[in-house]
């Protein structure tokens, strides 16, 4: 079996989470994807090499179970994991009386929950590798946005980064949170002009965690030019 590095994605069904999945495994990293969309998935895996290198593990992570079977699946498949992307989640229109209550449910059991309960499935296969954390935050979850239910779940996994670095501190195991402004991505409804490329943030993970054994690459901000806020 190979002896390639291994990074599990959720969220990587499109976007941020699936530039990154391109850009690592052009790097030499094994691959596994995760989302809900499992069709999307399963192109990606195929286009990334297939299941020597890429496999696709459909999962919602608002469930413990999906994660639990997520990591199973990926230490079946590959045998360890080194690095966790704790990459899904979602947005919503801002203000107070928009969106639906049923929507704000999701978002927070998705942007929150989820990505708690990724990283905790996650934690005993990380030990065993020395592994890494990486949560997608966001610059929404370092301002507070007015209206903005979604910057208040990223405050939270702003909060999630330090609580668990400061956990895990003896095990080996790097924690790194990756704050974005605005990515071109599904995220939004409409294209505009002046957004990031997912790409720009692929590559940013991939400098977190080609980093010696040694650096702990904790927080990374990203806008495009020209964002204030
Ligand atoms: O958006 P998009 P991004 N279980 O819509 C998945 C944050 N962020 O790449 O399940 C499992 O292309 C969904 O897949 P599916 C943002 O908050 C973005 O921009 O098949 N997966 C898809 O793969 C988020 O945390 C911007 O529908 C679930 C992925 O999540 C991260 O970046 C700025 C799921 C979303 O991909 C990636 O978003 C910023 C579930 N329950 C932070 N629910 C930005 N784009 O401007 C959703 O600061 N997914």
């Amino acid at each position: 079996m190979s002896d390639d590095p291994v990074l599990l994605i959720t969220g990587a069904s499109s976007g941020i989470g699936a530039s990154t999945a391109r850009r690592a495994a052009a790097a030499g990293h094994r691959l596994v994807l995760a989302a809900r969309s499992k069709d999307k998935l399963d192109e990606l895996a195929r286009e990334l090499g297939g299941p020597d290198r890429a496999i696709a593990v459909a999962t919602d992570v608002t469930e413990w179970d999906d994660n639990e079977a997520l990591i199973a699946a990926a230490t079946d498949a590959f045998g360890r994991v080194d690095v966790v992307f704790a990459n899904a989640g979602f947005g919503a229109t801002r203000g107070w009386l928009e969106e639906s209550p049923e929507h704000w449910r999701a978002m927070v059991l998705t942007n929150v929950l989820g990505a708690a309960y990724t990283v905790r499935a996650a934690i005993p296969a990380l030990k065993s590798s020395r592994g890494h954390v990486v949560l997608t935050g966001s610059v929404a979850g370092r301002r507070v946005l007015p209206g903005s239910l979604y910057s208040c779940t990223k405050w939270a996994v702003n909060a999630m980064a330090e609580a668990v670095r400061a956990d895990l501190v003896d095990t080996g195991i790097r924690t790194t949170l990756l704050s974005p402004g605005a990515v071109q991505t599904p995220f939004f409804d409409d294209p505009a002009e002046g957004r990031l490329d997912p790409d720009d943030i692929a590559r940013a993970v991939l400098y977190a965690i080609e980093q010696p054994p040694n650096v702990d690459v904790n927080e990374i901000a990203i806008r495009p030019v020209g964002q204030a806020v």
